[in-house]
């Protein structure tokens, strides 16, 4: 089922300069698209023609564009499943999360539909008569959005469609590895109406993309940028947008933390952090990196979660699976380094570490030639530890312990980041001590650290991103800015702070 892909920009094929082989994880030599990859020159020429299509998508009624949101919601839900099997087939996410991804681009249409008829001003008292104030929401312009492929279809969608109903232009530099999901969405999106030009997509890679990205930026022709992946890419993007005078929304990794209390549901709990994890292969920004449990609990804990991950199925993502392949060769390598922090002093309680293969299977899976590898339990983490500190994208999850709450909380912003957290208590008391002092721009109680809803604020502290927040009503903040309007009908100048009538206090008056 091979396609070829390349760069669609205005509508039209854009030309490549080099190309990539998109692969199935789950069955390496199984080729799903060959990528053209467009360079440097490309990304900013894509750039300059969605500034030209902006212009005139954003005298579109608000109301109009929203119909469009409602069309493509439509139109993923009818392509649903096989969007889903694309994805499946290309970065090996289990089926059932893949419609589930789906699922979120509908509910954020749903969302933004409704957005069009809203996407409210205010009118304001103005201090002097005869006078009144109001404020807009306008678009920004042009947003380039660059997306991790972990979540090739969703993720996206959260920056695309607040960002097209708000009335921008969109170029969208997705993850090559996940390059077919991406090109299938594009073309649900164009089959929506979208006049050309208003939503781009072009496939390059990250220095390309980079330098395309500061060339637009040098010409004028980007106001935002959206990017979800690594805080390292994400600190240069920051730095690049600021010198331009742009802000990024920037949506980045993560360390995230999952406090037992010693009142929690001890099933409960296991189930959360299974499920938090090693879901996706525990390739998620929102998947658990350390389970910080009561000492009091720690072994009976760790004994129940060891038992469900051996119990846990790995294997065919078109299957009932806990967990597919890892997303590509890139994150298998990543994801072999971060197994060497692994130290004398850990204890992995899960079993098997590593690749799956004939010499080192799990139960009697082999792995095939996918890229699969056994799900990791390390306890005995400590504070120091570079497991407990940095991000491990994949299938590994640390435990360690602490004695009071405070400390839990301590522990739990240690890290740095603070993009998702968790808590299992029984106790409200706890769950909102922890909520006041974790750092993460998200917080569950008794559940999974990953799974946010489409229509909450979405985004992180820290290492985890720059504040900026994806979603519901809060992403508007991202896709317009605020313009304020007064309008002077008095016939003569009034000049504000100045001819503004005063009521005389007696500020001498005691009771
Ligand atoms: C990501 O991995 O970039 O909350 C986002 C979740 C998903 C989104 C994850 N809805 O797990």
């Amino acid at each position: 089922m091979s396609r070829q892909i390349v760069s669609v920009v205005g509508g039209k094929d854009a030309p490549a300069a080099d190309t990539y082989t998109s692969t199935n994880p789950a069955r390496t030599g199984e080729v799903v698209a060959r990528v053209g990859l467009a360079d440097a020159d490309t990304f900013a020429a894509a750039c300059r023609t969605a500034k030209e299509a902006q212009r005139e998508w954003a005298k579109v009624p608000a109301p109009v564009r929203g119909r469009v949101i409602a069309s493509i919601g439509r139109l993923v839900e009818a392509n649903a499943e096989r969007l889903a099997r694309l994805v499946t087939d290309e970065i090996g996410k289990p089926y059932a999360e893949a419609l589930g991804e789906v699922r979120e681009i509908v509910d954020t249409c749903d969302f933004f539909l409704g957005e069009g008829r809203r996407l409210y001003g205010q009118t304001v008292p103005s201090e002097m008569p005869d006078k009144d104030l109001f404020t807009y929401r306008n678009p920004v312009g042009v947003a380039a959005v660059v997306t991790a492929g972990n979540f090739p279809v969703a993720v996206p969608s959260w920056y695309l469609v607040p960002a097209l109903l708000c009335g921008n232009a969109v170029v969208w530099k997705p993850a090559e590895y996940a390059a077919a999901s991406a090109h299938a969405m594009y073309r649900l999106f164009a089959a929506s109406g979208l006049p050309d030009g208003v939503l781009n997509i072009v496939f390059a890679d990250g220095a390309q993309t980079f330098r395309g990205l500061e060339l637009a930026l040098e010409a004028g022709s980007v106001q935002k940028v959206g990017f979800t992946g690594s805080s390292e890419v994400g600190r240069k993007i920051g730095e690049l947008t600021g010198r331009h005078l742009q802000s990024a929304c920037l949506e980045l990794g993560g360390k995230n933390p999952m406090v037992v209390m010693p009142d929690a549901e001890l099933d409960l709990a296991v189930e959360g952090a299974l499920f938090a994890g090693f879901g996706t292969a525990g390739q998620r920004c929102t998947s658990l990196g350390t389970v910080i449990v009561h000492e009091s609990v720690h072994d009976e804990f760790v004994e129940r979660f060891a038992r469900a991950v051996r119990e846990a199925r790995v294997g065919d993502p078109a299957e009932d699976v806990l967990a597919g392949p890892l997303l590509d060769q890139k994150f298998a390598d990543r994801y072999e380094e971060y197994l060497t922090w692994i130290q004398p002093h850990h204890k992995v309680v899960s079993g098997g570490t590593g690749r799956i293969t004939q010499d080192n299977p799990r139960g009697d899976f082999d792995g095939g030639a996918g890229l699969y590898y056994h799900p990791v339990v390390v306890d005995g983490v400590r504070a120091a530890d570079r497991l407990f500190l940095e991000e491990t994208f994949g299938p590994i999850v640390g435990v360690t312990t602490f004695s009071t709450l405070d400390e839990a909380i301590e522990l739990a912003n240690l890290p740095g980041y603070g993009l998702s957290s968790s808590i299992y208590t029984t106790a409200p008391t706890n769950a909102f001590r922890f909520r006041e002092g974790v750092s993460a721009g998200m917080v569950s109680v008794n559940n999974s650290t990953s799974g946010a809803e489409a229509h909450l604020p979405f985004g992180g502290n820290g290492k985890s991103g720059n504040g900026s927040r994806q979603s519901g009503m809060w992403v508007l903040d991202q896709f317009t800015r605020w313009q304020a309007m007064n309008w002077d009908h008095s016939g003569r100048l009034q000049k504000a702070q100045m001819d503004v009538a005063e009521i005389e206090p007696d500020l001498t008056f005691r009771l």
